[in-house]
């Protein structure tokens, strides 16, 4: 059983400092689809890749992708990785902790005789945050990238234009598919939440991750003026949009495990005297079993046609992104379970209310997540922050892991 080297949690902690400089706002970390700092980031990996004796390519949709060759001919690819966008303002570990792992872990390899090639992935978009699409770069490696070419963002300008205008060549779409002998993918990634916090665990093994609607409602009314409108004469958009929000929270917090996030929303003409016409607010609802989900979010729209039937406004949905929840591969899963037990570490499973690479990769190949705790439960946040101990541990499982996967491949 191969040791990481204790010096190599500081490298990991200190590669996810660098990378947060390189930010496309000055004073905070935001690095959106294909912004210029990403050039940046991925010199920085590139450099580290080549020290590992890694190949590097940036493929059709940006994604950061580095190569260590098995010696054995033919032989499958592991993938190691996670997304290296961020949201607004994020912190340092969302997505950038789980591609740094990666090489750590080719670090402390280097030099063995793996029966795999391990590919470390740093995908260019999960978040979503440019397109309102998200896994742009998970969906390049299993073939559904394509259908987003035409995603337009506020600008008009549509996903093929930035990657043309970042220099990479939409064409090369399908040179960007996962390897057809993939023997998996491995995702680490900071839990995002209280639950490893509150059960005094360092690590978790993902059970499955939950499924998501991301969508838009437009509300459609008559602005007029604040003074002279009498209640009765109104069509107020946002007042229907409002009620909508605030059922949709009641909803959620009387539905257990469902969460409903409305964390946009937009009143025009937008001026204080002007009775709003229009209205638009997100909705990001989320569950454990698509059932559920899917009843709350048809509640939800009942309650907004109510609502705005009830002001003679009209409403629309836009939807943005539908993915049905999925579990983690059982193998792979056990394969975790049995490295930290081994090790003498808690390693409880734990659904994820976040999103991640990994469902999208789970849908073309086994895939697995390892949790990092975050002590403060905070995340898509500047002060998100993790324990060195708990990266620590997480390299040794990460290392045993790959081990336990030799020896399965190798016999
Ligand atoms: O929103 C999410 O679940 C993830 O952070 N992309
Ligand atoms: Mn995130
Ligand atoms: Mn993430």
């Amino acid at each position: 059983m191969i040791s990481p080297d204790p010096r190599l949690t500081q490298t990991v902690l200190d590669a996810c400092e660098s990378l947060a400089c390189y930010s496309e706002v000055a004073g905070e970390i935001t690095r959106t689809y294909l912004c210029p700092t990403t050039r940046q980031v991925h010199a920085h990996l590139t450099d580290w890749a080549s020290r590992l004796g890694m190949s590097t390519r940036v493929d059709a949709v940006g994604n950061l992708r580095s190569r260590l060759e098995s010696r054995v001919p033919d032989a499958p690819t592991l993938y190691i990785g996670s997304h290296l966008d961020t949201v607004p303002n994020a912190g340092r570990y969302d997505g950038i902790l789980g591609v740094v792992m990666g090489y750590a872990l080719v670090e402390t390899l280097a030099g063995q005789a793996l029966p795999y090639s391990i590919e470390v992935l740093g995908f260019s978009e999960e978040e979503g945050v440019r397109f309102g699409v998200s896994f742009i770069g998970s969906r390049a490696l299993v073939g559904t990238a394509e259908e987003l070419l035409s995603v337009q963002d506020k600008s008009g300008q549509s996903v093929q234009d930035a990657v043309v205008g970042y220099g990479l060549d939409p064409q090369e779409l399908l040179q960007a598919r996962a390897s057809g002998q993939a023997l998996g993918y491995l995702e680490f990634h900071i839990e995002q939440g209280p639950v490893l916090q509150n059960l005094g665990a360092g690590l978790g093994v993902v059970s499955a991750i939950v499924g998501q609607n991301r969508l838009t409602l437009e509300f459609t009314g008559q602005a007029s003026h604040a003074g002279t409108t009498p209640m009765y004469l109104r069509r107020d958009a946002l007042a229907a949009a409002a009620r909508f929000m605030v059922a949709a929270e009641d909803l959620a917090r009387a539905t257990p495990g469902l969460v409903a996030t409305v964390g946009m929303v937009e009143a025009r003409p937008g001026a204080g005297n002007v009775i709003p016409g229009a209205a638009s607010c997100s909705l990001d609802i989320r569950h454990e079993h698509d059932d559920v989900r899917a009843t709350a979010l048809q509640k939800l729209l009942e309650v907004a046609q109510h609502e705005a039937q009830a002001r003679q406004v009209s409403f629309r949905v836009v939807p943005h992104m539908t993915e049905a929840a999925i579990p983690m591969n059982t193998q792979f899963k056990a394969l975790l379970h049995q490295a930290a037990g081994e090790l003498g570490l808690p390693h409880p499973e734990l659904v994820s209310g976040a999103g991640h690479d990994a469902q999208i990769m789970a849908q073309q190949m086994p895939a697995a997540m390892l949790f990092v705790r975050s002590p403060n439960a905070l995340s898509h946040h500047p002060d998100e922050m993790v324990n060195a101990e708990d990266v620590t541990a997480a390299l040794r499982v990460g290392v045993r892991f790959l081990e336990q996967l030799a020896e399965t491949v190798g016999a």
